[in-house]
């Protein structure tokens, strides 16, 4: 299959899972196109079913927003038209289900009927997408897209009650590639980090508001107080300042490292003994499943679908958004006890197995089929 892949270029979750999955068919043999505003950040390496098509234009000063939807919707028909391809899936409904929507018709004018896949990640629901700023939008975008895609059974929920979308959604749950993240020996790593065998606990995301980093150092100050620990914090963004003030207030800055974005992240998560994750909403949480894929238990919150991946009392556990009292007595619970750290290390490895690539990568090769010969009678119209 020729397949155009539209998504967020940055660190965030729907661009992560949009570039692994686009390597992931190019390996299979198709032929893949991502069209992003810059180079995705896991799009380093060349291969030869992967082509990049920037969307890149000069702004006018008339502009006081850059009309980024028009130059992606006229890449699209371009691309499209051109590359011959067979399906597009847009990763993140805004605004790339409704530059997507008017590429299509444009192109039913060339003869062209191209259908559309749209992947929804989380916050193009939950948190953006329900703002009356997007929400007509939005709803509409999904309704006139041929095929629907939720990456867990909660936003799948989500979705159907915040909107009037009168259309099937399709679960194809995140995935991990078990090559990129698995429990890597990097003892020597971790000596460096904790030299005097102090428990690791990590936290990756893009510190947004949502991801409550300053919970994340309560937590660690708990735990902090009963066991020898380090906390390594990875990524960077708008709540971090909040944190690294808290970490001074709370006296901790010697124990806690500030690591900044990574690539490696499946190297770093070799070395933890214990992943936090106090999202104040989460369709997936990735994250979580990267941290389990290295054999690294999850204390997290219970919101939206991290329950599907978090186990409670066997990977991990779930506590109520906020309750970092709770998230550091089952941190503690886990981290005290070399046997119980053990078994918890075990069942993450289990469940996150569920989620390996090979498993899920054939779901969405068989929903393009399906939602192509669903289409395919509205070529050369
Ligand atoms: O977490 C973020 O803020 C990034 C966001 C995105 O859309 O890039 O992540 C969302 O998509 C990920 C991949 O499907 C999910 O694992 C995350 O749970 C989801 N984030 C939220 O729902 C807050």
């Amino acid at each position: 299959m020729k397949i155009g892949i539209v998504c967020y270029p940055t660190y965030g979750g729907s661009g992560v899972v949009a570039t692994e999955l686009g390597k992931a068919l190019a390996e299979k043999g198709h032929n893949v196109h991502f069209v992003a505003y810059s180079q995705p950040a896991r799009l380093s390496s060349f291969h030869e079913n992967i082509n990049y098509h920037e969307v890149s234009f000069a702004n006018y000063p008339l502009f006081a927003f850059p009309p980024y939807e028009a130059a992606l919707t006229s890449k699209l028909v371009d691309v499209v038209r051109y590359h011959r391809l067979n399906i597009l899936h847009v990763h993140y409904a805004i605004p790339h289900a409704t530059a997507a929507f008017l590429a299509k018709q444009i192109l039913l004018q060339h003869g062209t009927y191209i259908p559309v896949v749209t992947t929804l990640h989380g916050t193009d629901i939950t948190l953006v997408g329900k703002d009356p700023t997007f929400q007509p939008v939005v709803e509409y975008s999904i309704n006139m897209s041929d095929g629907v895609t939720a990456v867990s059974e909660s936003l799948r929920q989500q979705t159907y009650d915040t909107f009037a979308i009168h259309r099937p959604i399709e679960v194809i749950p995140n995935f991990i590639d078990f090559r990129d993240f698995q429990k890597f020996n990097k003892d020597h790593f971790k000596k460096a980090l904790a030299p005097n065998g102090e428990r690791i606990l990590m936290h990756t995301s893009n510190f947004r508001k949502v991801k409550r980093i300053e919970d994340v150092v309560q937590v660690f100050a708990l735990v902090h107080q009963k066991i020898p620990a380090k906390l390594l914090l990875v990524g960077d963004g708008p709540e971090r300042i909040k944190a690294e003030q808290l970490c001074r207030d709370l006296d901790l800055c010697d124990d806690i490292r500030f690591l900044g974005k990574q690539d490696a992240i499946g190297e770093l998560l070799a070395i933890a003994d214990l992943f936090l994750m106090p999202s104040e909403a989460e369709s997936f949480g990735l994250a979580a499943l990267e941290a389990m894929a290295c054999e690294v238990p999850v204390v997290s919150s219970n919101a939206g679908g991290i329950p599907e991946v978090n186990i409670h009392a066997q990977t991990g556990y779930l506590s109520n958004v906020g309750d970092v009292e709770d998230m550091a007595r089952h941190a503690i619970s886990i981290l005290n006890n070399d046997e119980v750290l053990a078994q918890f290390r075990k069942n993450a490895l289990e469940q996150a197995q569920q989620f390996d690539i090979n498993r899920i990568l054939p779901l969405y090769e068989q929903y393009y089929e399906t939602v192509i010969a669903q289409n395919i009678h509205k070529n050369n119209v």
